[in-house]
C-alpha cells in the first residue's frame, strides 16, 4: 500500500509512505503533489501520524453511569461509592460487552494503543479475568496494557496485597495504586513500597493514581518519585492525575521538581475528568484541580493527556475522541500559546508512547509497524482549531477505519 501527499510532523514538504505487509517499508520525499493511482491512499497534503493513544482509561467501569444511581455531588469520593454499588453487579459478560463497545469508540477516533486500569479490589477478580480475554480478542483493533488497579486501596482493603499479586499472575501488565485513598498516610507510603517491589520483582510497569485530590497535604508523588529514582525505574513509572500539585505552593514545588527530574517518571493528566471532579469542596475562588501540565512540560518532564472515563460514575460524558481531551486540556492548562499549538499533538501521541514504553513499536519510521492515521488537517494547530478528525486509521498495513467528513450545503 502507498500513501501519497502526506505531510509529516517535524519534516518539511510532502512524502509518500510505502507499507509492505505489517511494516513501514519506505518514506520518500515528494517534490510536488502527485495523483494517486487506484488502490493508493491520498493524504491530500494533510498530516500522517502514528495512531492516537489512550494512556489512561477505566474500561471495566465504562458505560455504567446511573447504574444503579448517579453521582450527584460530582466528587471523586462519591464516584468510588457509586462504583462500589455497580461493582457488586459486575459479571464477566457485562464487563466484556461494555469494554468492547468502548474500544470501538476509541478505534473510531484513531486510537490503537490503550492502557486500561481494572479494579482488582474484588475478591473474585471478575473484571480483571474478563479484561484479559478482551485484550486477546481485540488485538486486531488495539494494543492493550492492563493495570491492576486497587480502587479501594492495597493496605485498606481486605487481602489487598494478595489481590494485586494474583492480578499480576493472571496477566496484568502494569501495577497500580491509590495512596491518597488509603486510610492513613502511613498506609499510603507502605502501599507505594509494596507496589514498587511487586513491579520490580515481576518486570511490570507502574502507573499509580497519585494525589487525585485538592488536598495540598497529599504528597505521595514525592514518595513514588523517590522510589523510582532509587531503583532506577523512572522511565517505567507513571504518576496519573497528581491533581494535588495544582494546590501545592510554589516553594514546595520548586523542591519537588528537582526530585521529579532526577526520577525521570512520566505524568498523565485527565483534564476533562479533573476539571469535573476536583474543586468540589471550594466555593470561590475555585481551583481548577489539575496538575501543573505546562510546568512539567517546560521542565522537560514527560506529560500526556487521557480521557479516564466514558459515561461512568465519575464522568457522564465522553465519546472516545481524544482530540476533545486535547482541546479542553490546552484551554484549562493555559497552553494555547503559539509554541504549544505548534506541537500540541505530542500530548496525545509521542509523549503517550513514551509513557507506555512503546519504544520501536510506535512511530513513523521505516521498519516500524504500519500503524498510522491520515488526519483532516495539515498541522497540529489547524487540527485542534478545526476540531479535526482521524479520517483513515491503518493497522498492520490494512485500513481499519475510514471517516467521511460532514458535508455542508449552502444556498
Ligand atoms: N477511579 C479513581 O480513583 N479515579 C478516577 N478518576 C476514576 C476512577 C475514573
Ligand atoms: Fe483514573
Amino acid at each position: 500500500m502507498i500513501i501519497r501527499n502526506a505531510r509529516l510532523r517535524g519534516r518539511d514538504g510532502l512524502h509518500s509512505i510505502r507499507l509492505e505487509g505489517a511494516l513501514i517499508a519506505a518514506i520518500d520525499a515528494q517534490p510536488t503533489l502527485q495523483a494517486s493511482a487506484a488502490g493508493e491512499l491520498d493524504a491530500a497534503g494533510n498530516l500522517v501520524i502514528p495512531p492516537f493513544i489512550e494512556p489512561h482509561i477505566h474500561l471495566d467501569a465504562t458505560l455504567t453511569a446511573g447504574e444503579p444511581a448517579w453521582n450527584m455531588s460530582g466528587t471523586l469520593f462519591e464516584g468510588i461509592e457509586r462504583w462500589g454499588e455497580r461493582k457488586a453487579m459486575v459479571t464477566h459478560e457485562d464487563t466484556k460487552t461494555r469494554a468492547k463497545k468502548t474500544i470501538d469508540m476509541l478505534v473510531d477516533h484513531g486510537i490503537q494503543h490503550v492502557r486500561t486500569h481494572v479494579d482488582v479490589t474484588d475478591p473474585t477478580l471478575a473484571a480483571l479475568k474478563a479484561m484479559v480475554e478482551v485484550r486477546e480478542e481485540t488485538r486486531h483493533l488495539i494494543d492493550m496494557q492492563i493495570v491492576a488497579f486497587p480502587q479501594e486501596g492495597i493496605e485498606s482493603f481486605t487481602n489487598g496485597r494478595a489481590l494485586m499479586e494474583q492480578a499480576v499472575e493472571l496477566g496484568a501488565d502494569v501495577v497500580g495504586g491509590i495512596p491518597h485513598f488509603e486510610n492513613t498516610r502511613d498506609q499510603g507510603v507502605s502501599s507505594i513500597k509494596f507496589l514498587m517491589d511487586l513491579a520490580e520483582r515481576t518486570g511490570c510497569l507502574v502507573d499509580v493514581h497519585c494525589d487525585e485530590t485538592d488536598d495540598p497535604q497529599s504528597r505521595f508523588l514525592e514518595v513514588l518519585a523517590e522510589e523510582a529514582r532509587v531503583r532506577g525505574m523512572g522511565a517505567r513509572v507513571t504518576a496519573s492525575h497528581t491533581t494535588a500539585m495544582g494546590s501545592y505552593d510554589n516553594a514546595y514545588c520548586s523542591k519537588l521538581f528537582r526530585l521529579l527530574k532526577m526520577s525521570g517518571i512520566n505524568f498523565i493528566s485527565c483534564p476533562t475528568e479533573s476539571i469535573h471532579l476536583q474543586g468540589r469542596f471550594d466555593t470561590y475562588p475555585k481551583r481548577r484541580g489539575l496538575t501543573r501540565v505546562a510546568e512539567l512540560d517546560r521542565a522537560g518532564l514527560n506529560v500526556c493527556f487521557a480521557q479516564d472515563s466514558i459515561v461512568d460514575p465519575w464522568y457522564p460524558l465522553g465519546n472516545g475522541n481524544i482530540m476533545r481531551i486535547l482541546e479542553a486540556g490546552l484551554h484549562i492548562c493555559h497552553m494555547l500559546g503559539y509554541e504549544d499549538l505548534q506541537r500540541c499533538l505530542d500530548l496525545i501521541t509521542d509523549n503517550s508512547a513514551r509513557t507506555l514504553n512503546l519504544g520501536a513499536r510506535y512511530g513513523l519510521e521505516v521498519g516500524r509497524p504500519a500503524n498510522l492515521l491520515i488526519l483532516s488537517a495539515p498541522d497540529d494547530y489547524e487540527m485542534v482549531r478545526s476540531q479535526g478528525h482521524a479520517l483513515v486509521s491503518i493497522r498492520a498495513g490494512e485500513v481499519l477505519m475510514r471517516r467521511t467528513p460532514a458535508q455542508i450545503e449552502r444556498a
